[in-house]
């Protein structure tokens, strides 16, 4: 469908300023994207999902910004419950061939049960990231509100709110520094002495202190089932009269105040308990006593956009663009045409994982850093059957590749305690992680042996870390970081795999296709992982030069490894038997991993596969989970259909709930354009940006194909800075659906073969430099 409610005189601006500024060098820093790049209200949050969220990668804040009250609920990423444990079930091995047995005779409920009692780790459940505390602001003599306003700008990655109460302007931005370590709030009036306030904490735990004094307000609290402790402290600059009266804190008669909030925990990583979080936090507080609040923004901000203006994304304007960002996406569900909401959610996504997963933190959790509960929803912790990926699917695509490095680190030590989990549950060397991990780095089997025995999680994650390589061409990372712990991830399957009694393929036992049909042997899934991480062993292998003989092993056990299957109904089986439901609507699909983020079935090698998985998608259907709905972009995308891409973004922009109405109970967007599962899970606000980039370009089979899925809703657009496989950095634009002009900076000097529709140029490249070409893919 053509974008019919474009008018031509918004149209002709746009493609005019296009062509005036298209140069390499200025197109990332696009003027008009400014303006655009904002979520904004007219109403303060009354709840946690239209509260607007900031983060630095370990403190994180929903802000609610009310007028008489204001909530700011914070995190520290490492207050988790519970303590150091392996959570290893010694002794499990000597199950293992019984279970595989059982599994064998057709006996799938006995084989759980065994593994229910036998396999799974100790405990059963892994432990949960915990919300840490609210800063309660409450304002004197607030009557009489007009202008009110509240937005948060991705560009400088700053929260305002303005309003304006008997005459007065007031004003309060808010951020969350890296460089600075702190939770930054500057508040003024423009009027002298109209500043009136108090502070105080707050927080969930039973165990919790609150302490006010001078300047100063304090807040312990202590887990309940665990060794950690968190501290949080404030400390408040103003030109009022700041005083401490029992657990408050007042500011009075002032023009300005500033807030700096620290926090920490004892957590110093899995295996160590033994931080000093008073001492932590009293150093971020020292270390601002000679800098002014307009040098932390600074600061902040060029921090920030060293990261964020390296991509930039435009589709074309419309009116929509100037409405409230809840109207506009109750908008889009009446009518789907406001192009340059994708961009939003895109830069959205960019900022959301800046804000949550930075070098030195942990990995973006289920709700990346955010969570204002004690039992939240799977314990927002790190489920790597789907989720845990996903949150890395843009990483490298959308040029943020330094925001995965806490993703290694995680892959890193769960290599350590999967080894042990090997051991003991599979009597294997090398490293194993099943479907989820915790801040203890649990890999074990969790919750039920019909979904928690799943053991291609370390190698789905290891895939992240040769994808890396992919995109960087980096070999000292290769050799040094990537390589080991794929290698060790790889072992672990050359002992696992065994011989398939009916079929005689080398299949994955005891396993499950993720959380769909329980426990069985030889999911189609596991087999197209496992062959995607020996691929990439075997030529990490070739390429660094080392460990011939383990390559040589593994190219012996590839080709034995269980195929893909075409069954009956023209699907993709997702198990060795052709039983698969037409009428099954799960949320996974996980046998589309070799589609994407898998390649192995793809148009132009396996097109009968390729035909096969598409009708198993058809089959699945469209609705699902929010990150169902993501994957589901990412597919259509990679089967080349952009309209029906398109279909599931409007799905994904569902409204859940907006303005107390409730829209649908399915996966959408909140408020705040979070992703909904429901409940809030932050997987699809990542890997719906990925889809929506993967309809632009895809690098896949040594070439990258520009405008792969352009949906007919897109028809206009220009991205810059955006990421290619071989160490490519591409920038172009398109108008009517047609390309325009692409520029393309090679970063490795490697060869580079570029495709657009039919037209296709191969050229040796030289690094540092950028090759420009028309819309024909004629050099220019
Ligand atoms: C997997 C999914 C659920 C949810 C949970 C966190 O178990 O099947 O839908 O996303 O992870």
């Amino acid at each position: 469908m053509p974008d019919q409610n474009l008018e031509p005189m918004k149209i002709k601006p746009f493609l005019f300023f296009l062509i005036l500024t298209f140069t390499f060098a200025n197109f990332t820093s696009a003027k008009e994207s400014t303006d655009n790049l904002k979520l904004w209200y007219t109403k303060p949050a009354q709840k946690w999902t239209e509260a607007l969220p900031i983060g630095n990668g370990r403190l994180g804040a929903m802000i609610f910004s009310g007028v008489e009250n204001d909530r700011i609920q914070f995190n520290e990423e490492t207050l988790w419950n519970g303590s150091p444990n392996d959570y290893a079930h010694k002794g499990a091995v000597k199950y293992l061939e019984p279970i595989r047995q059982l599994l064998f005779d057709g006996k799938q409920k006995e084989a759980e049960e065994l593994a229910m009692t036998e396999f799974m780790s100790v405990p059963l459940k892994q432990k949960t990231y915990q919300a840490f505390g609210d800063l309660n602001l409450h304002f004197l003599n607030q009557t009489s509100i007009t202008n009110y306003r509240r937005e948060l700008d991705l560009k400088e990655a700053v929260h305002k709110v303005s309003y304006t109460s008997n005459g007065v302007n007031f004003t309060r931005e808010y951020l969350a520094s890296n460089p600075d370590q702190v939770i930054a709030i500057r508040l003024t009036a423009d009027q002298a002495k109209a500043l009136n306030f108090t502070l105080d904490f707050d927080a969930l735990h039973e165990a919790k202190t609150m302490e006010a004094s001078e300047n100063r307000l304090t807040l312990k609290v202590q887990v309940k089932d665990g060794a950690l402790r968190g501290v949080a402290s404030l400390k408040v600059v103003s030109d009022g009269t700041v005083s401490a009266t029992g657990n408050q804190l007042s500011v009075s008669g002032a023009k300005t105040a500033t807030i700096y909030l620290a926090a920490a925990t004892n957590y110093i990583n899995y295996k160590d308990v033994s931080g000093n979080p008073e001492q932590k936090v009293q150093q971020s507080l020292a270390k601002l006593e000679n800098k002014k609040y307009e040098q932390i923004r600074d600061l902040h901000i060029a921090d920030y956009q060293k990261l964020f203006n390296r991509f930039d994304v435009q589709f074309s304007e419309n009116e929509r663009s100037k409405l409230p960002t809840n109207e506009r996406i109750v908008a889009f569900s009446k009518e789907a045409n406001d192009p340059q909401l994708l961009a939003l959610y895109i830069q959205y996504g960019r900022y959301l994982l800046i804000s949550s997963s930075r070098p030195g933190t942990q990995p973006a959790n289920l709700q990346g850093i955010w969570n204002d509960q004690l039992a939240p929803a799977w314990d927002s912790k790190w489920t790597v059957n789907i989720n845990t990926e996903m949150n890395y699917w843009p990483v490298e695509v959308a040029n943020l590749s330094e925001c995965q490095e806490p993703l290694y680190s995680m892959i890193a030590d769960c290599a350590k305690t999967g080894k042990i989990v090997a051991k003991e549950h599979y009597n294997a060397s090398g490293w194993v992680l099943h479907h989820n991990t915790d801040i203890w780095r649990g890999t074990a089997p969790i919750n039920h042996s019909n979904h928690g025995i799943w053991v291609t999680g370390g190698a789905w994650l290891s895939r992240h870390l040769w994808e890396h390589y992919l995109f960087s061409q980096d070999k000292q990372f290769l050799a040094e970081q990537a390589f080991p712990l794929m290698k060790g991830a790889a072992e672990f399957f050359t002992q696992f795999l065994i011989k398939d009694p009916k079929t005689g393929y080398l299949i994955s036992t005891p396993s499950n296709s993720p959380e769909n049909g329980g426990l069985v042997a030889g999911p189609t899934m596991d087999h197209q992982i496992i062959r995607a991480l020996f691929r990439s062993c075997i030529e990490a292998s070739d390429i660094l030069g080392t460990d011939q003989e383990f390559a040589g092993k593994l190219k012996e056990m590839l080709p034995k490894i269980a195929p893909n299957q075409i069954g009956k109904h023209g699907q993709l089986q997702e198990w060795m038997e052709d039983r698969d439901d037409p009428n099954n609507k799960h949320r996974h699909v996980s046998h589309l991993w070799g589609v994407h983020p898998g390649n192995e079935i793809n148009w132009k090698e396996t097109p009968d596969l390729m035909k096969a998985a598409r009708q198993s998608l058809i089959y699945r259907g469209d609705d699902g989970t929010g990150w169902s709905l993501a994957w589901k972009i990412n597919f259509w995308a990679r089967f080349l259909d952009g309209n029906h891409a398109y279909e599931m973004v409007k799905l994904l922009f569902r409204p859940v709930q907006i303005d107390d109405v409730v829209y649908t109970g399915g996966g959408g967007s909140y408020t705040n354009l979070f992703d909904a599962h429901p409940p809030f899970q932050i997987d699809g606000n990542f890997g719906a940006p990925a889809g929506m980039i993967e309809m632009l370009v895809q690098s896949q089979l040594n070439e990258i194909a520009i405008l792969p899925a352009l949906p007919d809703a897109l028809p206009s657009g220009k991205i810059s800075g955006v990421c290619a496989r071989g160490g490519f950095e591409l920038s172009f634009d398109w108008s009517n659906g047609k390309l325009n002009k692409i520029q393309v900076l090679s970063k490795a000097g490697q060869k580079c073969i570029l495709r657009y529709g039919d037209k296709v140029v191969e050229m040796a490249t030289e690094k540092g430099k950028v090759y420009s070409f028309d819309g024909e893919l004629k050099k220019l």
